[in-house]
């Protein structure tokens, strides 16, 4: 008997400033009836679900970014998710901006079982852009203002019959962030993201390169560490800023079982045999037969490029 978890990759399109936290609940409510409707038990919503992709935008006092961040989770305006998840007995992960009683601030997403329970949370680790007002930028990014890199690592859980973990957005494109997981045992691997098409680098990126970009990254990650991956966008045109879509889902083998063509609200929906993951994790990434840890020293011990290590 096939260890199914279907899983509902549910895509958001895009969400203005000016829209409420309650508004964006009912649409997140929508989909997790649409998804129960269609078999799922586990639904996924992208990173910062509930409000718009506000790194975009620069706030000299950081204070002012406040406003975007959760003080409790769930809090009245989220409950009404949470209560309807416990209703339909949906396990759920989303992302949201996390203001902790000590005020520090995460970007986070946080697993949450049947019952409603929160039973893990995650922090993402790799933040992309800057901390500083760029002038020279068409566009800001400024996640390195608002946000502290998590602490609490790359964690799996013993979660609703398997072994899940989360990443967000950047963390996808860093192979650390799987092999972590990989040695775990990771079976899933769920992430949402935000990412724009314009960028404020010189070389310019068409959308074709991103979601290249995007499906190299995670089939890469499936693939080496035999397991599922499912990244799910934030997309479409918030204020005037363009996100893309792109929401897939990639099997163990590293191919691809399904992908979103629009920017939309809307699901991607896959029954994942979770014993799928076991014959790569038994040949060819069978880790303990085959790594050889003495040689990969580097990877701890240098943040950036250093002095190579050949000797004439
Ligand atoms: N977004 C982007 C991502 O990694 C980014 C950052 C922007 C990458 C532009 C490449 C080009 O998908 C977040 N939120 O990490």
């Amino acid at each position: 008997m096939p260890r199914l978890l279907t899983v509902a990759a549910a895509q958001l399109g895009p969400i203005q400033k000016a829209e409420d936290r309650p508004a964006v609940v009912a649409r997140m409510i929508a989909l997790m009836r649409a998804a129960k409707a269609r078999g799922a038990d586990f639904i996924v919503y992208p990173e910062l679900a509930l409000t718009t992709f506000f790194p975009r935008w620069y706030y000299e006092d950081r204070a002012e970014a406040e406003r975007w961040f959760e003080r409790r989770m769930p809090g009245p305006q989220t409950q009404p998710l949470f209560d309807t998840a416990r209703e339909l007995g949906m396990a759920m992960s989303f992302g949201y901006a996390e203001l902790t009683p000590e005020g520090r601030r995460f970007n986070t997403s946080i697993l949450v079982d049947r019952s409603g329970a929160i039973v893990g949370k995650y922090r993402k680790v790799h933040l992309p852009g800057h901390a500083e007002h760029d002038p020279t930028r068409a566009h800001q990014h400024l996640e390195k203002r608002y946000f502290e890199p998590g602490d609490l690592g790359f964690p799996v859980w013993e979660f609703e019959g398997g072994l899940v973990g989360m990443a967000i957005c950047n963390d996808r494109r860093w192979p650390e962030t799987y092999r972590v997981m990989g040695l775990q045992g990771v079976e899933m691997v769920v992430l949402g993201y935000n990412t724009p098409t314009a960028n404020g680098h010189s070389r310019a990126e068409t959308l074709e390169d991103r979601m290249f970009h995007n499906r190299l990254s995670v089939q890469a990650g499936a693939y080496q560490n035999s397991t599922w991956v499912v990244a799910v966008a934030k997309a479409g045109i918030e204020d005037g800023h363009h996100l893309f879509g792109g929401t897939l889902i990639a099997g163990p083998d590293g191919k691809i079982v399904g992908e979103l063509d629009h920017e939309e609200d809307g699901l991607l929906v896959h029954a994942c045999d979770l014993d799928a993951t076991r014959f790569g994790k038994e040949t060819m990434f069978n880790f303990a037969a085959h790594r050889r840890v003495e040689h990969y020293g580097l990877i701890t011990q240098r943040a950036g490029v250093g002095a190579p290590l050949g000797r004439r």
